[in-house]
């Protein structure tokens, strides 16, 4: 049988339940996902003289050959990260990848200016931006702390780039008509116990008050904040957890960010969602795979992938949802990991799209656990393989099957190119 066949058949058996597959595909082609730049480069950007991780708790191994070093490179690899995912997708760019001409700007110096190449980029590509200030990879950074330092020099320079990279988002905004998501991670926190987990936790109240204060509208852009349980050097505390960025946010009413990889192993983010969607308007999702703690694994289609996925969708919040990325692995071909979790992540979505929602709903509603639960283990063994295949084929791009031959390819011509 060819794709087309297969589909037909797929669609089949999902009637016979009552899901419409095609109207499933309709809506799966409208989710933009926000790719994270910094999958093409582990996290280094562009600045100079020395585009060095430093600190910030967030750790990148591997050492696979080919990873961008320059914007073209990284345009070029994203083209193809693209060119492997069906729909249309944006891109979340960090400050550190600027186009800075070979001078040295610092952070509390960057401008739209800056960034101008990329508004260009995605203009003429269609891709929509969003964008992160860069608060680690800094020497101000590193004593561990930035706009909760109780040094106010540190304090205020991070501040003013924070501000920064508002005007740079609103820049987005403005020039692509959509509003750009500004997403402010910070890694503030202490290796051992503090005595004082008030004092910095007030400093950053006022110094995101002061970051905020001016009123930028959201059609421009909007500030999304993002918690964090722990990170390297910061395991005993993180100063924007998330009870502090969920009363802050909502006091402010800005977006929470909730990464996978933030919160203790056991806890399903899914679970999270129906609370959250009560109470925020919007909510901006960091997809992720913690492999025991906060790693940033590929992200791949497991179940927590899934019930995140089915979580929106039964909740009916696709369109106040912002869905970023958020892994980097460099021991792996770095375009083929773009493309595994891009994809995993989607896969989760229409799994979601293709659930029967009215007879689970039914079941549930007849207090029917034991038939619930079967129908959601039969729903595993329905061919949505076929469906997810015959979309890449329509969206005319590769199949799972032809991913690899497709990767290694451009691993060959270009990625094994690079010195
Ligand atoms: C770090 C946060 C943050 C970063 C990116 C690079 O723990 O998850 O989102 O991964 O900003
Ligand atoms: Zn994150």
């Amino acid at each position: 049988m060819n794709s087309i066949e297969l589909y037909n058949n797929a669609k089949e058996r999902y009637a016979e339940i009552g899901v419409d597959a095609d109207k499933a595909l309709e809506k799966l082609k409208e989710i933009a996902l926000s790719l994270h730049c910094w999958q093409t480069d582990d996290v280094g950007g562009f600045e100079t003289p020395d585009a060095q991780l430093a600190g910030g708790g967030i750790q990148v191994t591997g050492n696979y050959p080919g990873k961008s070093g320059t914007i073209e490179e990284m345009r070029s690899d994203l083209d193809k990260v693209y060119s492997l995912l069906p729909g249309t997708h944006r891109l979340s760019l960090h400050a550190i990848y600027g186009e800075f001409g070979g001078k040295k700007v610092d952070r509390d110096e960057i401008e739209p200016e800056h960034f101008k190449g990329w508004i260009d980029w995605g203009k003429e590509k269609g891709i929509k931006l969003d964008f992160n200030g860069t608060f680690f990879s800094h020497p101000k950074a590193e004593r561990g702390f930035t706009l909760a330092s109780p040094d106010k020099g540190i304090r205020d320079f991070w501040i003013e780039h924070g501000k920064r990279s508002r005007k740079i988002a609103a820049a987005f905004g403005r020039a692509q008509d959509d509003p750009s998501i500004l997403n402010t991670w910070i890694p503030d926190g202490m290796k051992d116990l503090p005595v004082n987990r008030l004092k910095y936790r007030s400093i950053l109240k006022e110094s995101l008050d002061e970051m905020y204060s001016e009123k930028i509208p959201k059609a421009a852009m909007k500030d999304a904040v993002e918690t964090k349980l722990f990170g390297i050097g910061s395991e005993s505390y993180v100063v924007g957890s998330h009870e502090f960025y969920m009363g802050y946010a909502l006091k402010n009413n800005k977006i929470a960010t909730l990464d996978l990889g933030h919160f203790h192993p056991t806890e399903l983010i899914a679970d999270k969602l129906s609370s959250m969607y009560l109470f925020f308007d919007e909510l901006l999702l960091h997809v992720s795979r913690p492999v025991r703690w906060d790693s940033d694994h590929v992200v791949i289609l497991n179940d927590d992938i899934r019930y995140l996925a089915e979580e929106i969708i039964r909740c009916d919040k696709l369109d106040k949802t912002h869905i970023g990325l958020d892994f980097f692995d460099g021991t792996m071909n770095r375009i083929g990991a773009y493309a595994i979790g891009a994809r995993a992540t989607l896969k989760g979505l229409l799994l979601g799209l293709l659930e029967p929602a009215e007879l689970l709903n039914k079941y549930d509603a007849d207090g029917n656990a034991f038939a619930r639960l079967a129908l959601i283990e039969e729903l595993k063994f329905m061919p949505f393989g076929d469906v997810w295949n015959y979309y890449c084929e329509t969206a005319g791009v590769p199949s799972d099957r032809q991913l690899i031959p497709d990767v290694m390819e451009y691993e060959k011509k270009v990625l094994l190119k690079r010195i």
